[in-house]
């Protein structure tokens, strides 16, 4: 297998996480994809990947799966039961909801606000974004704000429960440690308030995967 990605990117950095975790970084060829080039954005990868993000996954067979959801479900289907992803209907159930709260509420509104609203990766992607950023577009910032009620949100789910999810750790906890790395390196700040939240974020930080993921 193949993933075309950035090294040290947050979303990408989801799936590096989900192959320590699962022990399948040896499977796995990584490709480069230079996202301040904007390489992302160039015909030859929207072949790859229509909607011009990283990672993409490409399978032996040369089938190529794109978001990180799909990916991960991929791969924690790989080597026996999920273990990332739910394993009874409603715990998969549950994982997804969070999922895709962790998305929705968190790290793509950090993605919007950092590439609309910021400088973002730089001049070469400027022809992709938002032409306001100088006046620091409304539309990101009201994003920053949503990434902000994202982790009072969070906060709350991890005041009575260990792990996003529950009581397992699963996708949706990767998710949302992105998303607060993102968030950090998009100067958005966790509120001193959210002391569940951070308390789970180092709890999150001293895991093997994290610590050294793929
Ligand atoms: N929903 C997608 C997924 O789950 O894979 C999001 C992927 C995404 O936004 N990736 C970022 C990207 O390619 C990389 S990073 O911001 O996390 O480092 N962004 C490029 C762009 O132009 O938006």
């Amino acid at each position: 297998m193949k993933i075309f990605d950035m090294p040290g990117f947050p979303n990408p950095l989801r799936i590096r996480i989900v192959l320590a975790e699962k022990g399948l970084a040896n499977q796995v060829d990584f490709i480069k994809v230079d996202l301040p080039s904007a390489e992302h954005k160039q015909q030859r990868f929207l072949e790859i990947n229509p909607t011009g993000t990283v990672p993409v996954l490409q399978l032996n067979d040369g089938t190529y799966i794109s978001e990180c959801t799909a990916i991960t479900e991929y791969l924690d289907n790989l080597n026996g039961d999920p273990t990332l992803t739910g394993k009874t209907p409603r715990d998969k159930a549950i994982v997804h909801m969070m999922q895709k709260r962790a998305e929705s509420e968190l790290i793509d509104a950090v993605g919007i606000y950092f590439h609309h609203s910021t400088p973002g990766l730089g001049p070469a992607m400027q022809a992709f974004k938002s032409p306001d950023w100088e006046g620091r577009d409304e539309w990101g910032i009201r994003q920053r704000d949503r990434a902000l009620g994202g982790m009072r949100y969070f906060n709350q789910v991890l005041s009575q429960q260990p792990f996003v999810a529950g009581e397992i750790f699963s996708m949706a906890d990767i998710t949302v440690w992105a998303g607060l790395l993102f968030a950090g390196l998009a100067n958005i700040p966790i509120p001193h308030e959210c002391t569940a939240l951070i308390a789970w974020r180092a709890k999150i930080d001293a895991r093997n995967s994290v610590k050294q993921p793929a």
